[in-house]
Order: structure tokens, then sequence, then C-alpha cells
């Protein structure tokens, strides 16, 4: 158990979710120096700490208490969360937030040559996995039987070295299993990072804490997917510009000095602002279209 009233927080201390995880800590106005070798590291103007370890560490120190909070990768979470079960350790945690970043899926992967004929086809055949739990779950759920062998790293390397058949690795672009001449045969889990938390109840002074740093995260990633869009159109186009505007946000329409035909409008999108409607909205006579990105929004 933390033995302080700062909010301790766990999060990779370097690999793929690290930057991200720093820069989403920084733009929710955390003072903190992680460029130091400190495992454990001071917020200077907030009540919290940061723990930075291994991924793959971070469930169990937020399912045993020892951090608070974790930044970590669903298939982390899950596939710790799914051993501790099976040896029957406490495997109790709260989903706090899913995050914008570190998307990947767990997928199957066989050689370019292997005849696939849907998921029967993999029926007694042996991967090599970091995931086993998630492995083997998913086999359960759709009636095989497979193997596993644990491999930490260079997966993709198992079967041509005739260590396994194929391998149930991470994917995100796909150019790993490409280059080493493996196609993605099944995708069995999809992953983000989420902010996970200890299922045990917070003191009130870190549940303080909590309760301001929560709306800053949901506030950085609302305003990630968030664009400021503004243009000058046509006074008499008004409906056909709302209509064509992404999201449900009604535009703020403001006029525009000296000029009696045009107006500015400006409007927050969450959705996608693609080239096409910036397009049709130019057909409609819109001029000075500026799509911006938000730094908050609260
Ligand atoms: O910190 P620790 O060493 O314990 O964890 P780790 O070894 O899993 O660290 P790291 O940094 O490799 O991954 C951290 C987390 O990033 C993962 O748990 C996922 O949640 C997430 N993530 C997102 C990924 C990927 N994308 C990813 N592509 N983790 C790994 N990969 C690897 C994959 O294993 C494969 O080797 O990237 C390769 C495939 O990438 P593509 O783009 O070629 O398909």
């Amino acid at each position: 158990m933390t033995s302080t009233t700062r909010l301790r927080i766990a999060m990779q201390k370097s690999g793929r979710l690290s930057d991200d995880t720093q820069n989403l800590l920084k733009r929710c106005g955390l003072k903190i120096n992680l460029t130091d070798r400190r495992l454990l590291a001071h917020v200077s103007n907030m009540p919290i700490d940061i723990m930075r370890v291994r991924s793959s560490d971070i469930p169990g120190l937020v399912m045993d208490g020892v951090c608070d909070l974790g930044i970590v990768g669903d298939n982390t979470l899950e596939e710790t969360a799914l051993e501790r079960q099976m040896m029957n350790i406490n495997a109790d945690y709260v989903r706090t937030t899913s995050l914008n970043f570190g998307g990947c899926r767990l997928s199957l992967a066989m050689p370019e040559e292997f005849n696939y004929r849907g998921i029967k086809s993999l029926d007694g055949l042996r991967f090599a996995t970091t995931y086993p739990q998630l492995l083997q779950r998913y086999a359960r759920e759709n009636g095989i039987t497979v193997e596993f062998c644990m491999l930490k790293g260079s997966v993709e390397v198992a079967p041509r070295v005739g260590l396994a058949d194929g391998i149930c690795d991470l994917v995100s672009t796909g150019a790993t299993l490409e280059a080493n001449g493996l196609k993605e045969v099944e995708v069995i889990f999809k992953s983000k990072a989420s902010l996970i938390q200890t299922a045990t109840p917070l003191c009130p002074e870190k549940q303080k804490t909590l309760d301001t740093l929560l709306p800053r995260i949901q506030g950085v990633m609302k305003a990630k997917e968030s664009k400021y869009i503004m243009l000058h159109a046509p006074k008499d186009k008004i409906a056909e510009v709302s209509s064509l505007m992404p999201g449900k946000e009604t535009p703020t329409i403001l006029p525009l000095a000296g000029r009696d035909d045009l107006v500015a409008v400006h409007v927050v999108a969450t959705e996608t602002f693609f080239w096409e409607t910036m397009e049709s909205l130019k057909a409609l006579g819109c001029n000075s279209i500026l799509v911006m990105p938000i730094e908050k929004t609260l």
C-alpha cells in the first residue's frame, strides 16, 4: 500500500507508450523532471509521484495497490489479469478512462505460404507469443486447441527457425509481419492505452488530486481529437454551410466588418474534417478556411 497522500502513477519508463504518456502528463500541467534516472519522480506543482517501470509490471503494481494509477496497454492489462486469475491472485482494477494512443491489435500470423482456411485450420498448431493467456482464451472461445512457446521478443522469427508454426503478436502497421514473410490471419484482441486505478478506494487527499487530474486528462484527449474551424461564408448560404460542418456543435456566426454579403463561421469539430468538406465549402463560395488544432478543452 502507498504510504503517503501523494497520488502515485505508474508509467512505462521507456518504450512505445512512454513519450505519449509523458506528453499527456505535461499537457495536463504537471511539472515533472523525467530526464534523470530516478525511478520515482516528484511532480513539483501537484501532490503526485510518477513511478517509471516496465510496462508489464504496471497492472500488477496497480492491482497490488503499490501504485494508485497506471497507464498501460489493454493487451498487457488483460494478459496480466487473466494470468493472475488463473493463479488465484487478486486481479481487480478499475479502468478510469481509455486513452487515444498506443493503438494496436494482437493478431495470429502465419507464414505467407500457409493455406489458411479459417480458424479451424489452426487447430493443433504451435504459436510463439508473449500473450499465452489471450491466445488460449481465443482458442477456447473458437473451439480449437493450440500450443504455445513463450517469447518476450523477436517473436516474428519463430516460424522461420522452426520454433513454432505461427505467431500471436502485436501489430500496428503490419510492416514487421511483411518483412518476416508472415500474413495476418486473425485479430484476436484490439488494444489502446488505458488509465487504470486500484480497486481500493483512495484516501480523500488522493481522491481530490484525481478529481483535479481526470478532467484535465479527458480535456487533453478531447482536444487532441478536436479541430477549431474558421471560415468566411456568403450570408445567404449559412444553412448549407452549417449542414456541411462535422459533428453536432452549432456554429458561431459572426458579422464581418464592412461586409454585408459575408459572415465568419466558427465551429469546434470533434469528428474528422475531410478535404472533401473543405472543397464543398469552397464550392458554396466560402473562403479563408482555417482548420486549427485545439490545445485544451474543459
Ligand atoms: O515496458 P516493457 O518492456 O515491459 O513492455 P513492452 O516490451 O511491451 O514495450 P513496448 O514499448 O514494445 O510496447 C509497449 C506497448 O505499446 C504495448 O504493450 C502495446 O500496448 C503498445 N504497442 C502499440 C505496441 C505496438 N503498437 C507494436 N507495434 N507494442 C509493440 N509493438 C511491436 C510488435 O510487438 C511488433 O514487434 O511492434 C512490432 C509490429 O509493429 P508494426 O508497425 O510493424 O506492425
